[in-house]
């Protein structure tokens, strides 16, 4: 896989600079792009894929596991926010979104408790050929009808171009502080993380090169409002 990764970003490049993974590592609310690890807790592993579908750094990847160094950010319930990476995200698999109301201050939440998903970035098929999302920006909204306060935001993109081998998870958590929510639903369904993973989840093990006509994106059915 590293030396897969190492040709990739070497033709990429087209330079003897070898760049690591994408990583998710700006945030932006509205139209406003803050800086890079601003209010996003910043990964020790160089965007290293996560692979252990038991870690805890299955939740805010490697070193994310506190928010000491992050600003958590204001936002508004309804309002979009984007993920942005450094270099255009190039492994096949899908793109989701999770949101975990922080029992305290987002600072000090460690990401135990209960995700639910907001948003799921798919394949589309046209005549048995998948095209993904692979962008360097995603941009979603915060739903209205949560609770008012601290959360991780959290993306996740799962690489599954190299069937047989583990597939691998890209992630980064944001903190936000929503405002002028509702109120008026419980997210569901939730999960815990790790837990929300299964080696025999259909969506983590799909053979994307063979026959592929249809894909189920891993974890809980996305909540709605
Ligand atoms: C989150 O917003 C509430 C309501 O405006 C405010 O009282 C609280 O201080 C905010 N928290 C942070 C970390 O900004
Ligand atoms: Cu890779």
């Amino acid at each position: 896989m590293k030396g897969f990764c190492t040709v990739l970003a070497a033709l990429s490049l087209g330079a003897a600079e070898v760049s690591a993974h994408y990583i998710f590592q700006q945030f932006s609310v509205g139209s406003k792009k803050f800086a890079v690890y601003e209010h996003l807790r910043k990964n020790t592993n160089m965007n290293s894929p996560v692979t252990s579908l038991s870690s805890n750094d299955l939740r805010c990847n490697a070193g994310g596991s506190s928010g000491a160094n992050t600003v958590t950010v204001p936002i508004s319930a309804g309002d979009p926010f984007t993920f942005i990476t450094d270099q255009a995200v190039y492994h096949q698999g899908p793109i989701s979104l999770y949101m975990s109301k922080a029992p305290g201050s987002a600072n000090d939440y460690d990401g135990s408790g209960d995700w639910f998903k907001i948003q799921d970035f798919g394949p589309s098929f046209s005549g048995g050929q998948a095209s993904w999302p692979m962008k360097q920006s995603y941009t979603y909204n915060i739903p209205k009808c949560i609770a008012n306060g601290e959360y991780l935001l959290r993306i996740q993109s799962l690489g599954i171009h190299n069937p047989g081998s583990t597939p691998q998870f890209y992630i980064s958590c944001a903190q936000v502080n929503v405002t002028g929510a509702t109120g008026s639903k419980t997210p569901s369904p939730v999960v815990k993380i790790p837990g929300a993973f299964k080696a025999t989840d259909p969506g983590y093990t799909a053979n994307i090169y063979n026959n592929f006509n249809s894909y189920q994106v891993p974890g809980p059915a996305v909540f709605s409002c």
